[in-house]
C-alpha cells in the first residue's frame, strides 16, 4: 500500500548545520523547524524557523531549484516595523505563507508578553519584509490566510486558545474561519472544524494555506492527541472545506496520515511531533484550481528540531478524505443497519 504521504529519503532536509553563522544572534542554532513554504519564479522558498541557543526564534530563508535541497540564507528575516510595536512581543514564530496577485504574505504566531497573537508581514522578493500589523483580540494561534479575497476581505482560519494545559501553553480543539478588511482586525464567521475527543486529533489548528481544487478548499492540519501519560503526539491530517462556505466541511480523513514514526520525529526539542506547516504544489489548471495528478511537497517540522519534507498528490490526498455527516463526524461502521433497526 502506498502511504499518501511518502517522506523524502533525504529526511531531515534542514537541520542547524546547515545554517551559516550569523553572529551574535544565530551561532550553530539548536532547532530549524515548522517552516511556511511558497514557489518563487523558478526558485522554492521556505521561510524557516529557526531558534538560536538562547531559545529565542528568528525567521530565516533557504531557497532550492528542486525542493529537496535548500541553501540556507546568511541572514536574518527583519520584519520593518516590528520592533514599533508596544505590546513587549517575544517570539514570532510558526510562519505559514499565502500568494495573492503579487504578494506574499507571511501570517505568524506572535508570543507577547500576554497572550499569543497572529501578525502579518508582506514582501514582493523575499528581501524585504514590511509589518502590516499585528491583532489584539483573544489568545489565538495557527492563523493561515486563504490565496484569494472575498468581496475585498482577507479570509483566514485560525485556532482560537481556550484551553489551558496544566503544564504548557495555551491551545485549543476548534479551527474557526474569520475575516478582515485591513488584515488587523478579524472578525470571527464561526466553526469549520472540530478536534475529536480521544482520537488522534483532540487537539488541532491549520497547517499550510488551504488549496483550491475543484473538490473544495483542500487543507493539511496538525492534530494533537492528548490522553498519553506524558506525551502528546502531534500528528497530520487533511480535509475538504466547501468552496463557498469554507465553514462547511465536506470530507475529513479518519486517522492521521503522517504521524512520528522516524527517529528525527520521535526524538528531539519536543518528542513526537510532525507539524506540517507549508506547502508547494506544483501545478495549476487554467481556472485556478490545483488538479489531482499535482505533485505536493508537504514540508514539516520534526520534533521540533529540524525540517522534513512528505510527498504526495492532490488526488491521493483527497482520496484519503472520507465524506462527513451533517454534524461533521466520519459514519462509523455500526451505524449502518443492524438486527436493531432493520
Ligand atoms: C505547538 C506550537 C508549535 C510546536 C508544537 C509542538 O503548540 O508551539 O510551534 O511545533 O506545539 O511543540
Amino acid at each position: 500500500m502506498i502511504p499518501v504521504l511518502v517522506r523524502s529519503s533525504d529526511n531531515p532536509i534542514v537541520t542547524g548545520f546547515d545554517v551559516p553563522a550569523m553572529p551574535p544572534d544565530l551561532v550553530d542554532p539548536t532547532s530549524v523547524f515548522n517552516p511556511g513554504a511558497t514557489k518563487f519564479g523558478d526558485l522554492y522558498l521556505l521561510v524557516l524557523r529557526i531558534q538560536s541557543r538562547g531559545r529565542k526564534t528568528y525567521f530565516v530563508v533557504a531557497e532550492s531549484d528542486n525542493g529537496r535541497n535548500f541553501d540556507v540564507r546568511d541572514r536574518i528575516v527583519e520584519i520593518e516595523g516590528l520592533d514599533q510595536e508596544a505590546m513587549g512581543i517575544h517570539h514570532v514564530f510558526d510562519p505559514r505563507i499565502t500568494k495573492i496577485d503579487d504578494t506574499w504574505y507571511v501570517m505568524f504566531a506572535v508570543d507577547t508578553d500576554t497572550v499569543c497573537r497572529v501578525g502579518v508581514a508582506t514582501t514582493r522578493d523575499f528581501e524585504r519584509f514590511e509589518l502590516v500589523g499585528i491583532e489584539t483580540g483573544p489568545d489565538v494561534r495557527n492563523g493561515v490566510l486563504f490565496p484569494e479575497r472575498r468581496e475585498g476581505r482577507f479570509l483566514r482560519l485560525d485556532r482560537p486558545n481556550r484551553i489551558q494545559l496544566a503544564d504548557g501553553p495555551t491551545t485549543g480543539d476548534e479551527i474557526v474561519l474569520s475575516e478582515s478588511d485591513d488584515l488587523v482586525a478579524w472578525r470571527s464567521l464561526g466553526p469549520v472544524l472540530k478536534g475529536r475527543p480521544r482520537l488522534w486529533d483532540e487537539r488541532i489548528g491549520a497547517g499550510p494555506p488551504p488549496l483550491r481544487t475543484r473538490h473544495g478548499w483542500l487543507l493539511v492540519y496538525h492534530g494533537v492527541a492528548t490522553h498519553f501519560s506524558g506525551a502528546n503526539i502531534y500528528q497530520a491530517g487533511a480535509a475538504i472545506l466547501d468552496l463557498e462556505d469554507p465553514r462547511r466541511v465536506l470530507a475529513r480523513t479518519r486517522d492521521n496520515i503522517l504521524e512520528p514514526r522516524k527517529l528525527y520525529e520521535l526524538v528531539g526539542q519536543v518528542p513526537n511531533v510532525v507539524f506540517p506547516s507549508g506547502w508547494i504544489v506544483d501545478g495549476e489548471d487554467d481556472d485556478g484550481f490545483a488538479p489531482e495528478e499535482a505533485r505536493v511537497h508537504l514540508y514539516y517540522g520534526a520534533a521540533d528540531t529540524s525540517v522534513c519534507l512528505a510527498n504526495s498528490t492532490v488526488g491521493r490526498l483527497i482520496e484519503a478524505c472520507e465524506p462527513v455527516n451533517s454534524h461533521g463526524s466520519i459514519p462509523s461502521a455500526s451505524s449502518s443497519p443492524t438486527s436493531e433497526n432493520v
